[in-house]
């Protein structure tokens, strides 16, 4: 039964994928002989040219490198002082035209010296790990040299006195820039740009011709002609190549070009390299001057996806008066290319994606994908509202800006088949909107939305885990000065990387409009707690202070960016959680883990804490209305925009331990979520990411009450991969595991996880109930059931009112007069007998408040043979979806008989469930079929639970659901 679902689901999107990846084939295999796919760019059509924005007189085009080359501009902080830097951001850190290095999560950055021989300063190549070095050549330009890993290549020195850090390359480069005749080919670097992915570059190599070169294999390809540089004009080229390597753009002012090259239809290329091979082209300046009156020249030109570009142009207002100059912003979209593809995109993580709304979108709660994807979150409900054709969320539950911006070809995605980018069908997963897969900006830059909605940052701090923590926790969580001061660091050390995250989705889509939704306070102070709430009035009140910073940074990042930010801060005030009775809370209580067995991410359901339906209705609302229907206009960008001061701040208002401060740095992907006593478990820190030294020691402990696992040692690319073992003198419960040492910087590095250390696998909180039949797993219980659906009121997420207790109409009243339907008193049975509790006000039972005694009919009646056999999946069972009549029709179904199956079938007794059949009433049996069920004999085949109506089959649902629901 499971393994059979499993199929079904993946089966789908699996072979669509295999389809696409053979077109996809044959389509790359064609193109590198000959354009059988015609480009957009080539054909006769004219591309698509739309103003994006006016620059302010007197404003410049951005600044970039050498007039061409990218870099974000941003500060530097030294030991002494910060510096304004423009900074290329490679994949350990950011590396300035200065050569001052920042290392990835380091504090302060410091000069890198280059390698004896070569001239001093190094070029960083984006998202990538090579750097660039030169030496003069006996001609013009400059020879270039990779060295592939740099972090591999340094060595640190700080100074005993200033403290200030200095990195050494320590080796010679790996390769040079060659031919295949092993020739050096001299490069002119102010023609360099790189592809956005740090894949490609393009450079004229003088006399010879503009060079496309693969940077992973160094590969060239002489595209287009040489500038030529004999007749005292410097041409000022500008350059762009796009991610895939596929077109590159050549354009000069000074030479009156521009020009969009299709790569994938030149000739071979010579082993010597000395002029261009033949390659089809369009020149797009004729067009341009067509559009934009007295163009001057366009520069800062990129590629936002294949079909399009954004630029820079400079025009005059008056014929031939330079005084008069004009410069926009424009996207130039290929004839198939259209500026705005769907209309609204939704991107984030747990908050928007609908965690906690149930009726997760197919494919998004399997084994593998947990990005619980809701088609009752609020970006569906708006989609709705504003009658869109064209809207998709690609939010994943846990989703890190990592997983927003990593577009390399190693990163992983959320889902948990171990696949990496590289080795998947990105086109496919692009087409099918599929989640978890890859990075989810790469969604806005191909599709481009008139409007996106994004919530991300959350987990970026753990704050699900600090929720957890405070949960499980038997002290008050987060109670000190310092376990406060470190938290509020910690986000406010991830305020540049918000931004940067913003612009980015603002840089790749100029024309959508970017609302970044705040996080909603889900716990009131002071009120009366449901069961399901484990939290106490400090830890609700800390938790509110917490969301309050964490919206106030994101507003402020959200300021310097130049994005909306949409405060849903208090959209659910009047259901928070303690705030008002249960049934009417917006947000769930703790909720039982119900995912698969494979890949718990603890005994914690995901669902926990986060907005239900309701929660997810009013955040529409709040949505809509504070953008105005997506409508709201992008505010200017505010640089200095800042988070607060520490000083004064209310939520450090506690008491003082004195002890260190450490800087600690979240990281949800270093273990897995829960860990056994006395086993080994798998940990692993990407040495760049935290610039960690190679071959160089760590140690591993496990708090609150430090217990050391051991030292590690990096290996030789500085990362961290080992197996510590877990004592069994741990408690059983929730604890940070981390991993201390020295980076590269000189400077102490803390990172950590929280994670549930578990008594054993099958058994967590170890009181000898095993998982599939301890009611709540890990937190006691209180063996109360208010809303009756089999779920302890400890771990029921939502509490709702109990069934109304089925009332047989009054005799007096006749039902449908000229019917068939005898005299006799039946039930009605609907889809809706909740709202049928209040019998009609009748003279017959003058003023009894109480419900009349519920009496199973046992009078038989006509019921059709096969009433229905539809297999009930067992995800729609989870008992704490609010009470719904399963299977129904028709509408007097009277005795029943439960039965359960095993391989051989094994039979209950008989019994009478009731008149009609509601989820909650058959989530109490198969709790008993469960319990009958977990004998060792039984067999991997699921019980199945078997709904008879006068020995006719109505439903068959299975109890997967509940002997793996922990
Ligand atoms: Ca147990
Ligand atoms: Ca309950
Ligand atoms: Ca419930």
């Amino acid at each position: 039964m499971h393994k059979r679902k499993l199929l079904r689901r993946g089966g789908g999107s699996l072979l669509t994928g295999l389809l696409l990846a053979l077109v996809l084939n044959f389509t790359m295999s064609g193109l590198k002989t000959s354009a059988d796919t015609t480009s957009p760019w080539l054909g006769v059509t004219d591309p698509v040219l739309q103003k994006d924005s006016e620059l302010a007189p007197g404003t410049a085009v951005p600044y970039s490198v050498n007039g061409n080359r990218d870099c974000t501009q941003t500060t530097m902080a030294f030991v002494t002082n910060k510096q304004d830097v423009c900074g290329v951001e490679t994949s350990f850190g950011l590396l300035d035209s200065n050569s001052n290095l920042q290392l990835n999560n380091t504090k302060s950055a410091g000069k890198l010296n280059n390698y004896n021989g070569y001239q001093q300063g190094i070029i960083g190549v984006p998202s990538s790990s090579t750097v660039i070095n030169y030496t003069s050549p006996p001609t013009a330009g400059l020879y270039l040299w990779f060295t592939k890993n740099l972090q591999d290549a340094i060595n640190t020195t700080v100074n005993p006195v200033t403290y200030q850090v200095n990195y050494q390359v320590n080796r010679g480069a790996d390769v040079g820039l060659r031919d295949k005749a092993h020739t050096l080919l001299a490069a002119q670097t102010d023609s360099l740009s790189f592809s956005s992915n740090g894949k490609w570059m393009v450079v004229d190599s003088p006399y010879r011709a503009m060079l496309r070169v693969n940077l992973d294999t160094f590969e060239v390809l002489p595209f287009a002609p040489a500038f030529n540089y004999d007749i005292g004009i410097a041409p000022g080229a500008q350059t762009a190549v796009s991610s895939d390597g596929r077109y590159a753009v050549v354009a000069s002012r000074p030479f009156n070009l521009f020009k969009i090259y299709d790569l994938s239809t030149c000739g071979v290329v010579p082993n010597s390299v000395s002029t261009p091979v033949t390659c089809q082209s369009r020149d797009l300046l004729p067009f341009m001057q067509s559009k934009i009156t007295n163009l001057q020249g366009v520069s800062a030109i990129r590629f936002l996806s294949d079909d399009s570009l954004s630029l820079y142009a400079n025009y005059y207002l008056t014929a031939g008066v330079s005084s008069t100059n004009q410069v926009a912003k424009y996207i130039l979209s290929s004839a198939g290319g259209s500026a705005q593809r769907i209309e609204y995109l939704a991107m984030g993580d747990s908050y928007i994606s609908g965690e906690g709304a149930y009726d997760y979108q197919d494919g998004t709660d399997t084994d593998n994908n947990h990005c619980h994807l809701s088609q009752k979150s609020y970006p569906h409900l708006v989609a709705v509202s504003l009658s869109f054709n064209s809207f998709h969320s690609v939010a994943c539950s846990g989703a890190t800006m990592n997983d927003i911006n990593n577009g390399s070809g190693q990163y992983k995605g959320q889902v948990r088949d171990n696949k990496t980018r590289d080795q998947r069908n990105s086109e496919s997963i692009l087409s099918s909107f599929s989640v978890g897969y890859i990075n989810q900006s790469d969604f806005v830059t191909r599709y481009r939305p008139g409007a996106v909605t994004l919530s991300i940052s959350g987990n970026d701090i753990g704050f699900s885990s600090i929720v957890k923590t405070c949960v499980t926790a038997s002290y008050t969580c987060y109670n000190t000065y310092e376990d406060r001061l470190e938290l509020i660091r910690q986000i406010n050390a991830k305020f540049p990387k918000i931004v940067e995250t913003y612009k980015k989705i603002k840089n790749v889509s100029p024309d959508s409009k970017v609302y970044v939704v705040g996080y909603p306070q889900i716990a009131f102070v002071g009120g009366n707690c449901a069961n399901n709430v484990h939290l106490n009035t400090e830890e609700i009140g800390f938790s509110q202070q917490i969301i309050s910073y964490l919206d106030l940074v994101i507003k402020q990042a959200a300021s310097k960016a130049g994005v909306y930010y949409v405060d849903t801060e208090n959209a659910l005030a009047g259901h928070r959680l303690c705030e008002t009775k249960s049934s009417d809370v917006a947000v769930n209580g703790l909720t039982a883990g119900n995912d698969k067995p494979s890949f718990l991410h603890g005994p914690m359901g995901n669902e926990s804490y986060h907005p239900n339906q309701l929660g997810h209705q009013i955040l529409e609302q709040a949505v809509l209305a504070a953008t105005q229907s997506l409508t709201q206009t992008m505010p200017t960008a505010n640089p200095n925009a800042a988070p607060p001061s520490e000083t004064g701040l209310a939520i450090l208002d506690m008491p003082h331990t004195n002890r260190g401060i450490y800087n600690l740095n979240y990281n949800n992907q270093m273990t897995g979520d829960v860990a056994y006593k006395g086993t080994l478990q798998s940990i692993y820190v990407d040495g760049l990411e935290y610039s960690l030294k190679l071959q160089s020691s760590y140690s591993a402990t496990i708090h609150s009450d430090p217990i050391n696992l051991g030292s590690f040692s990096t290996d030789a690319n500085g990362d961290l991969s080992f197996s510590a073992q877990i004592p069994s003198g741990v408690p059983t419960g929730y604890h940070t595991l981390q991993v201390t040492g020295t980076n590269f910087a000189g400077e102490l590095v803390n990172i950590y996880k929280i994670i549930y250390v578990a008594a054993s696998q099958d058994d967590y909180d170890g009181d000898g109930i095993v998982n599939s039949i301890d009611p709540c797993g890990f937190v006691g219980v209180f063996h109360q059931d208010y809303d009756q659906d089999s779920l302890d009121d400890s771990c029921d997420g939502f509490i709702d009112e109990p069934p109304a207790v089925i009332t047989p109409p009054p005799t007096t009243e006749p039902t449908s007069p000229a019917d068939e339907t005898p005299a006799d008193p039946e039930p009605t049975t609907t889809q809706n007998e909740q709202e049928q509790s209040t019998p009609p006000a009748d003279s017959s039972t003058p003023d009894s408040e109480s419900v009349p005694d519920f009496q199973p009919a046992t009078v038989p009646v006509d019921i059709p043979q096969v009433i229905n056999t539809d297999v009930q999946p067992a995800d729609n069972l989870v008992p704490n979806t609010s009470s719904q009549t399963v299977q129904a029709e028709p509408s007097s179904v009277i005795a029943t008989a439960a039965t359960i199956t095993n391989q051989e079938t094994a039979t209950l007794e008989p019994e009478v469930l009731s008149d009609s059949i509601s989820k909650n009433m058959v989530a109490a049996r198969v709790s008993t079929v469960e319990a009958a069920a977990s004998s060792p004999t039984a067999s991997r085949d699921y019980p199945k639970l078997m709904i008879l109506a006068s020995g006719s089959l109505l439903s068959i649902i299975s109890a997967a659901a509940w002997k793996f629901r922990n």
